[in-house]
């Protein structure tokens, strides 16, 4: 991150042919102003829109060196550390963009370059005749691929490749044996988290190369020694995501994860706001609250009606691009609480993740259950896009998730189930990092989850029960309406204030009915 208080690029879709390139127009779900781009390299042309906050120019989301470029959507949270290895920083580092840091890396280290990144990003890189589409190591930024002799298109919103497939007369698209379909639209691919795709302009043939994989392996530490290195890492984490002189936006639902966020964050910043989200039937303003108070925080709370909850499932569905009817659920309150938050682009912090590597979905007491659970939950996230950017970005602001930073997750994800699980609480290394910059009933108190903090899960059900959808069938009538909104707003690219939830909701309930007859 260099030193403004957004990224240069929120996304992009490029497009890169031999010669003769267009700059692609397409409508994103991530609210911004569009910058055109058109690069003319010796063997290829790169025509792409970025889409960035309207205040931000995203000069420095590109960058060009000779027969290479880079575009950068999104920004990277270990500079110091890749300034380390490319020689003297000086003094104009700061100013120094991200797409320009990782042209002086892959300089040096070819596409070996992004393994050595930390960050938050989607990268695509044309070089000679080759086009290089990258992830972070946890795919945070999603980034989708249609690749065919002569043309790759990548792009940040699989929706926005729906319209370069049709009217195409011939099929288009390379089936690419690593990467995950897309649902609805074929010859589109997701690029996988944590890795390089290396795309051949002429044939549309790509190799893939990881570049990272989630630790395997557990370590045995002594107690004080983990509670120290979680809170060094944290505390590392928050700081590279806080911008210097602003205020970061801390969601904050009073649970140890975003609490834990906001305290450090103050520490980093000085100040910090937060914001909490309710809705008529359930809240967890008093713990927030509780918080907010013992840190001074600019504190906010919301309250979204829950049918005005249910009616932005499409707008979930359409910013995740996500097709896990669980998952959705935990993004709706979130993407609800951000389409709420009107004003200027706000930089904001989330706790977001902290439950995968700790297991603290699972409440579970057995350790070998427990480890299970994460080593199934690290196996498992790739796709499921619940980091992505976009959630926050369909109403202009940038989020970014300290618990999912490249050395924060290594550390968490690697630690024993012993540290995780410990004198009969959940996430207890995690607690005990924090115990001292927080009141003790937050650092005691138990798990719960957002979609149970704010009912989505049961109002979700019982709108379906309503419309006369069998007990037994909630969970299939739910994957039912999720993809259907997919198909609309995704791959159909119906604008998401189109979609009535309760439309869609009662013709799922009449197909399972006339399926049951
Ligand atoms: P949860 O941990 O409750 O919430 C995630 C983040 O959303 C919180 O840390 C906080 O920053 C924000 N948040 C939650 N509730 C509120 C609220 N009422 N107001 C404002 N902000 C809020 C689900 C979950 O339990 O979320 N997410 C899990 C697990 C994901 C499972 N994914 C997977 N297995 N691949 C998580 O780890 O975050
Ligand atoms: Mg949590």
């Amino acid at each position: 991150m260099a030193s403004q208080d957004l990224p240069a690029a929120f996304g992009f879709l490029a497009s890169a042919r031999p010669s003769g390139g267009r700059i692609p127009h397409a409508a994103f779900a991530t609210r911004g102003s569009h910058t055109g781009v058109d690069l003319r390299l010796r063997a290829q042309t790169l025509g792409a829109t970025l889409v960035h906050a309207p205040s931000t120019p995203p000069d420095s989301a590109q960058a060009r060196d000779g027969d290479t470029a880079v575009l950068l959507a999104g920004e990277i949270y270990n500079r110091d550390d890749l300034f380390s290895v490319l020689g003297a920083p000086g003094p104009e580092s700061g100013q120094l963009g991200d797409a320009q840091l990782v042209l002086g890396l892959l300089r040096r280290y070819g596409l070996h370059a992004f393994r050595l990144l930390n960050g938050r990003f989607a990268a695509a890189v044309c070089t000679g005749r080759r086009i290089l589409l990258a992830t972070d190591h946890a795919g945070s930024v999603p980034l989708y691929v249609c690749a065919g002799p002569g043309e790759v298109t990548a792009s940040t919103e699989a929706k926005t490749l729906a319209g370069t497939l049709s009217g195409q007369g011939s099929p288009r698209g390379f089936p690419f044996a690593d990467a995950r379909r897309v649902r609805g639209l074929p010859g589109v691919y997701q690029v996988p988290a944590g890795a390089v795709m290396d795309i051949d302009l002429d044939s549309g043939t790509a190799e893939t190369h990881r570049t990272w994989a989630p630790p395997l392996a557990r370590r045995i530490m002594d107690e004080d020694d983990a509670v120290a290195a979680v809170r060094a890492a944290l505390d590392r984490a928050v700081g590279a995501r806080v911008a210097p002189g602003g205020t970061p936006l801390v969601v904050l639902s009073g649970g140890i994860d975003s609490s834990g966020v906001a305290a450090l964050a103050h520490r980093a910043a000085g100040s910090v706001d937060s914001l909490s989200m309710g809705t008529d039937v359930s809240d967890e303003f008093a713990e927030a609250r509780a918080v907010a108070d013992h840190l001074g925080s600019r504190h906010r709370e919301i309250t979204v009606p829950t049918a005005d909850l249910l009616g932005q499932l499409p707008y979930a569905v359409w910013a995740s691009e996500s097709e896990d009817p669980h998952i959705i659920e935990y993004l709706l309150p979130l993407v609800a609480l951000y389409r709420a938050l009107d004003g200027p682009a706000r930089r904001v912090l989330t706790g977001y993740g902290a439950d995968i590597p700790l297991a603290g979905m699972h409440r579970e007491d057995r350790l070998s259950n427990l480890d299970t659970a994460v080593a199934y939950d690290m196996a498992t996230y790739d796709g499921l896009n619940e980091m992505s950017p976009v959630l926050s970005a369909v109403s202009g602001h940038w989020s970014t998730h300290p618990y999912w930073d490249r050395d924060v997750l290594d550390l968490l994800v690697s630690l024993e189930a012993g540290l995780k699980r410990r004198y009969g609480r959940d996430k207890w290394v995690l607690r005990a990092a924090m115990a001292e910059l927080l009141p003790e009933q937050t650092v005691k108190r138990p798990k719960l989850g957002v979609h149970e903090g704010s009912g989505t899960t049961s109002s979700f059900s019982l709108l379906l029960l309503e419309e006369g959808v069998p007990e037994r069938s909630v969970d299939v009538a739910k994957q039912q309406v999720v993809r259907e909104l997919f198909d609309r707003t995704v791959v159909g690219g119906e604008a998401p204030e189109d979609v009535s939830t309760d439309e869609v909701v009662r013709s799922v309930a009449d197909r399972l009915e006339r399926g049951a007859a």
